[in-house]
């Protein structure tokens, strides 16, 4: 049977903190889809796996390259910064975040983007084959990437990680991490009341457990119409690598019969979970 279409996006982090002119660390992590692959620490010389299926399809060889393009990488970046730092005259503490990532698109194209943030704001990006200042950065992100621009070497190396490397990295995954990016696990659902919200009111929650992947739709409903003052809560990691999430209603306690929660997840396919608040006995 034909398997729904998912496209998995990667996505790399890189965090760097710079406290004074010398202490200063970097830490690496990759997710592919919601799943974490790699973590690389800045106490560690070496890219860590967090899946046995993390190198893809690369050789030991390929991927050596790989790592050693990026111990390369860590140092200049580390370097580079203390030195702008000097001619820009910017004040420590200083908070880096340079994020990646690359979207496997139909007839074997691909999307990927590579930006960098400076104290939680976008600095600047890499677009086609140069660096370019975000919308609103200051003054000297200008400045900063015309010194970037002149670097043919690393735009090179930058363009062949985004257009060649990622999306050769994520085709593997995605073969290699087969069975676990395909599994999908049922959910649990149960419905229970809070504290009423005011008198004469009841505050419903239906709660669901144990499901993956990430994507679910839990709506309160009479018959078919979805109830307008729903609750959606965040997705919440159970330890098990499923999820959970709750979503509640406040609704006058004359108004409670009738209602329902529905539970669509992937996992069920068109089964849809649908639990009655008549059925609910609160003890
Ligand atoms: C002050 C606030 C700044 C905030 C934003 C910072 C954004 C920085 C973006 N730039 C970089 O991340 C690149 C940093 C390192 C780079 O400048 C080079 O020093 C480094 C080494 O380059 C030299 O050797 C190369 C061969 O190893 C080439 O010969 C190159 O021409 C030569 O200059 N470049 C690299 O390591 C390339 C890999 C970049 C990978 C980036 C992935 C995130």
């Amino acid at each position: 049977s034909p398997e729904p279409q998912t496209s998995y996006s990667f996505r790399g982090l890189q965090i760097s903190s710079f406290a004074n002119r010398s202490w200063t660390r970097t830490d690496f992590l990759a997710w592919l889809g919601e799943l974490q692959l790699y973590t690389w620490r800045n106490e560690s010389d070496t890219v860590g796996f967090l899946k046995p299926w993390s190198q893809g399809t690369f050789s030991e060889q390929q991927w050596e390259q790989l790592q050693h393009t990026f111990q390369v990488y860590r140092r200049s970046f580390t370097r580079d910064i203390w030195e702008f730092v000097k001619i820009l005259h910017l004040d420590y503490p200083l908070e880096i975040q340079i994020s990646g990532g690359c979207e496997l698109l139909p007839r074997n194209t691909s999307e990927s983007f590579l930006r960098a943030a400076f104290q939680g704001k976008d600095v600047l990006s890499f677009q086609g084959m140069s660096w370019v200042p975000a919308p609103d950065a200051p003054p000297w992100s200008q400045e900063l990437c015309k010194k970037l621009n002149q670097d043919q070497g690393t735009k090179e190396t930058v363009h062949w990680l985004l257009h060649d490397i990622w999306p050769q990295l994520v085709r593997g995954l995605l073969q290699t991490g087969k069975s676990e990016l395909k599994k999908q696990v049922k959910p649990e659902a149960w419905l229970s009341s809070g504290p009423p919200p005011r008198p004469g009111h009841l505050w419903l929650v239906c709660h669901v457990s144990g499901f993956y992947p990430k994507p679910v739709r839990v709506t309160w409903a009479r018959g078919e119409q979805e109830e307008p003052g729903t609750q959606q809560g965040d997705v919440m990691p159970n330890a098990d690598s499923t999820w959970y999430l709750r979503v509640t209603l406040d609704v006058e306690a004359a108004e409670a019969a009738g209602l329902s929660c529905r539970v669509k997840h992937s996992s069920l396919g068109d089964q849809d979970i649908i639990l009655y608040w008549d059925h609910h006995s609160s003890v």
